[in-house]
């Protein structure tokens, strides 16, 4: 079915959350519902308050804007506007958009009777920021600790905070993510690569069918995940490497308040019975 004339069969009233046919119609494209108005609400304060924080440090970079959080001093209350509220509403926004843009594509599953894996794997994505945010602050005590709102400023944090811990690489869940990570963007490139092989085989040629990549992989490596298997595996992926970054970092410091190498001081006591610490590494060619 063209999918103009597919829009107009499914683009009927029904399937909302909340609110029953209020703004239950689209505009141009876009489905609005409920959560498409309150997702423009938080949106707009949120970022007409990144303009009034922008406007207070006189800068018109956008890469030096930065809305910091509160002092360490403010603890888990809120702050001034100027010292640190700003970043208290604009994090209540952030999270008010994010969920609302998640609920609003659970309305368009719904619409479409299609399953909710699109906004399951957000909220993983969601969850993450959750954690950098409000979680780890909260169990360190003070909103000091979530991360700056600055694209600059955002990088520092990262920096500064895995500089905290001596050596982050040592972090073991971090080191889970990133390799969950790597596998997801090579598990995309050879399904992306073998799709466009079997069925873009250039002018003139055959397209080849599912069978054919079936083939490759079994004569390659003797087994082929078919599919759905292999986007069942491209989620999982996704969503392992997210949720490992975030145990990575709420470990540390409300579990772990130490160098990340320390952690692993019970395997090299293993390997150097009796010795206390790794040591240390010197730099190239030493
Ligand atoms: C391609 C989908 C489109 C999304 C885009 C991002 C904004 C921010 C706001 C000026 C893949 C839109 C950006 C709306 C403008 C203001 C106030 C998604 C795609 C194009 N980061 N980060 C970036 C965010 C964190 C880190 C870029 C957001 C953590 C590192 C962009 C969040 C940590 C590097 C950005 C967030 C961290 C970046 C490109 C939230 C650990 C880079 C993002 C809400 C996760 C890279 C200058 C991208 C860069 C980069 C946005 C959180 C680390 C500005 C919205 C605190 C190390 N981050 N980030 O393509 O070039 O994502 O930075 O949690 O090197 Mg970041
Ligand atoms: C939080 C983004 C959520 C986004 C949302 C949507 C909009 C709308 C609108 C476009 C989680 C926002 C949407 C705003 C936009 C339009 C229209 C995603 C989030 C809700 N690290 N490290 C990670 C690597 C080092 C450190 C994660 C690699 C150093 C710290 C990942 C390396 C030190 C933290 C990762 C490396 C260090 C991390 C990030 C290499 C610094 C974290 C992915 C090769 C000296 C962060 C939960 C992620 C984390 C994190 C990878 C190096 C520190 C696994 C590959 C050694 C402090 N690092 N890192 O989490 O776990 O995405 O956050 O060197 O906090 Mg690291
Ligand atoms: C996949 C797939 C597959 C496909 C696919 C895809 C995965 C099976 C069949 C999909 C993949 C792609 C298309 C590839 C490219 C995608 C990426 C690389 C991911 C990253 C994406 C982007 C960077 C694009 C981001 C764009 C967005 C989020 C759209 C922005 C839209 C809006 C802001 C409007 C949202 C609408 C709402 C909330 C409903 C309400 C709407 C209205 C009331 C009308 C509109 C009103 C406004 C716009 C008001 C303006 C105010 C705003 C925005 C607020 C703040 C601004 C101010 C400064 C005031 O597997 O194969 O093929 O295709």
């Amino acid at each position: 079915m063209a999918l103009l004339s597919f829009e107009r069969k499914y683009r009927v009233r029904g399937g909302t959350l909340i609110g029953g046919d209020l703004f239950d119609f689209w505009v141009g494209p876009f489905y609005v519902g409920f959560f498409g108005v309150t997702t423009i609400l938080f949106a707009t304060l949120g970022t007409a308050l990144i303009v009034y924080g922008a406007a207070l440090q006189h800068t018109a970079n956008p890469f030096f804007v930065t809305i910091n959080p509160p002092d360490v001093s403010y603890g888990l209350h809120f702050a001034p506007i100027k010292a640190g509220g700003l970043w208290q509403i604009v994090t209540i926004c952030a999270l008010g958009a994010f969920v609302s843009w998640a609920l609003r594509e659970v309305e368009i599953c719904r619409k479409l009777g299609i399953g909710y894996h699109v906004p399951f794997a957000f909220s993983f994505a969601i969850f993450a920021y959750f954690t950098l945010v409000v979680i780890r602050p909260v169990l360190l005590g003070a909103w000091a600790y979530g991360f700056p709102y600055g694209i600059f400023s955002h990088l520092d944090w990262v920096s500064t905070t895995g500089y905290e811990f001596g050596n982050f690489h040592y972090n073991p869940a971090h080191m889970v993510a990133i390799t969950f990570f790597f596998t997801t963007c090579f598990a995309l490139a050879l399904h992306g690569g073998l799709i466009l092989s079997a069925s873009n085989p250039g002018k003139g040629k055959v397209m080849k069918t599912g069978e054919h990549e079936d083939t490759f992989f079994r004569d390659l490596i003797g087994y082929s995940i078919g599919p759905l298997g292999i986007h069942r595996l491209g989620l999982f992926l996704a969503l392992t490497a997210v949720s490992f970054s975030a145990l990575c970092i709420v470990l540390s410091g409300p579990y772990w308040a130490q160098s990340w190498d320390q952690w692993w001081l019970p395997l090299w006591q293993l390997a150097d019975p009796g010795g206390s610490t790794p040591p240390p590494y010197a730099g190239p060619g030493q």
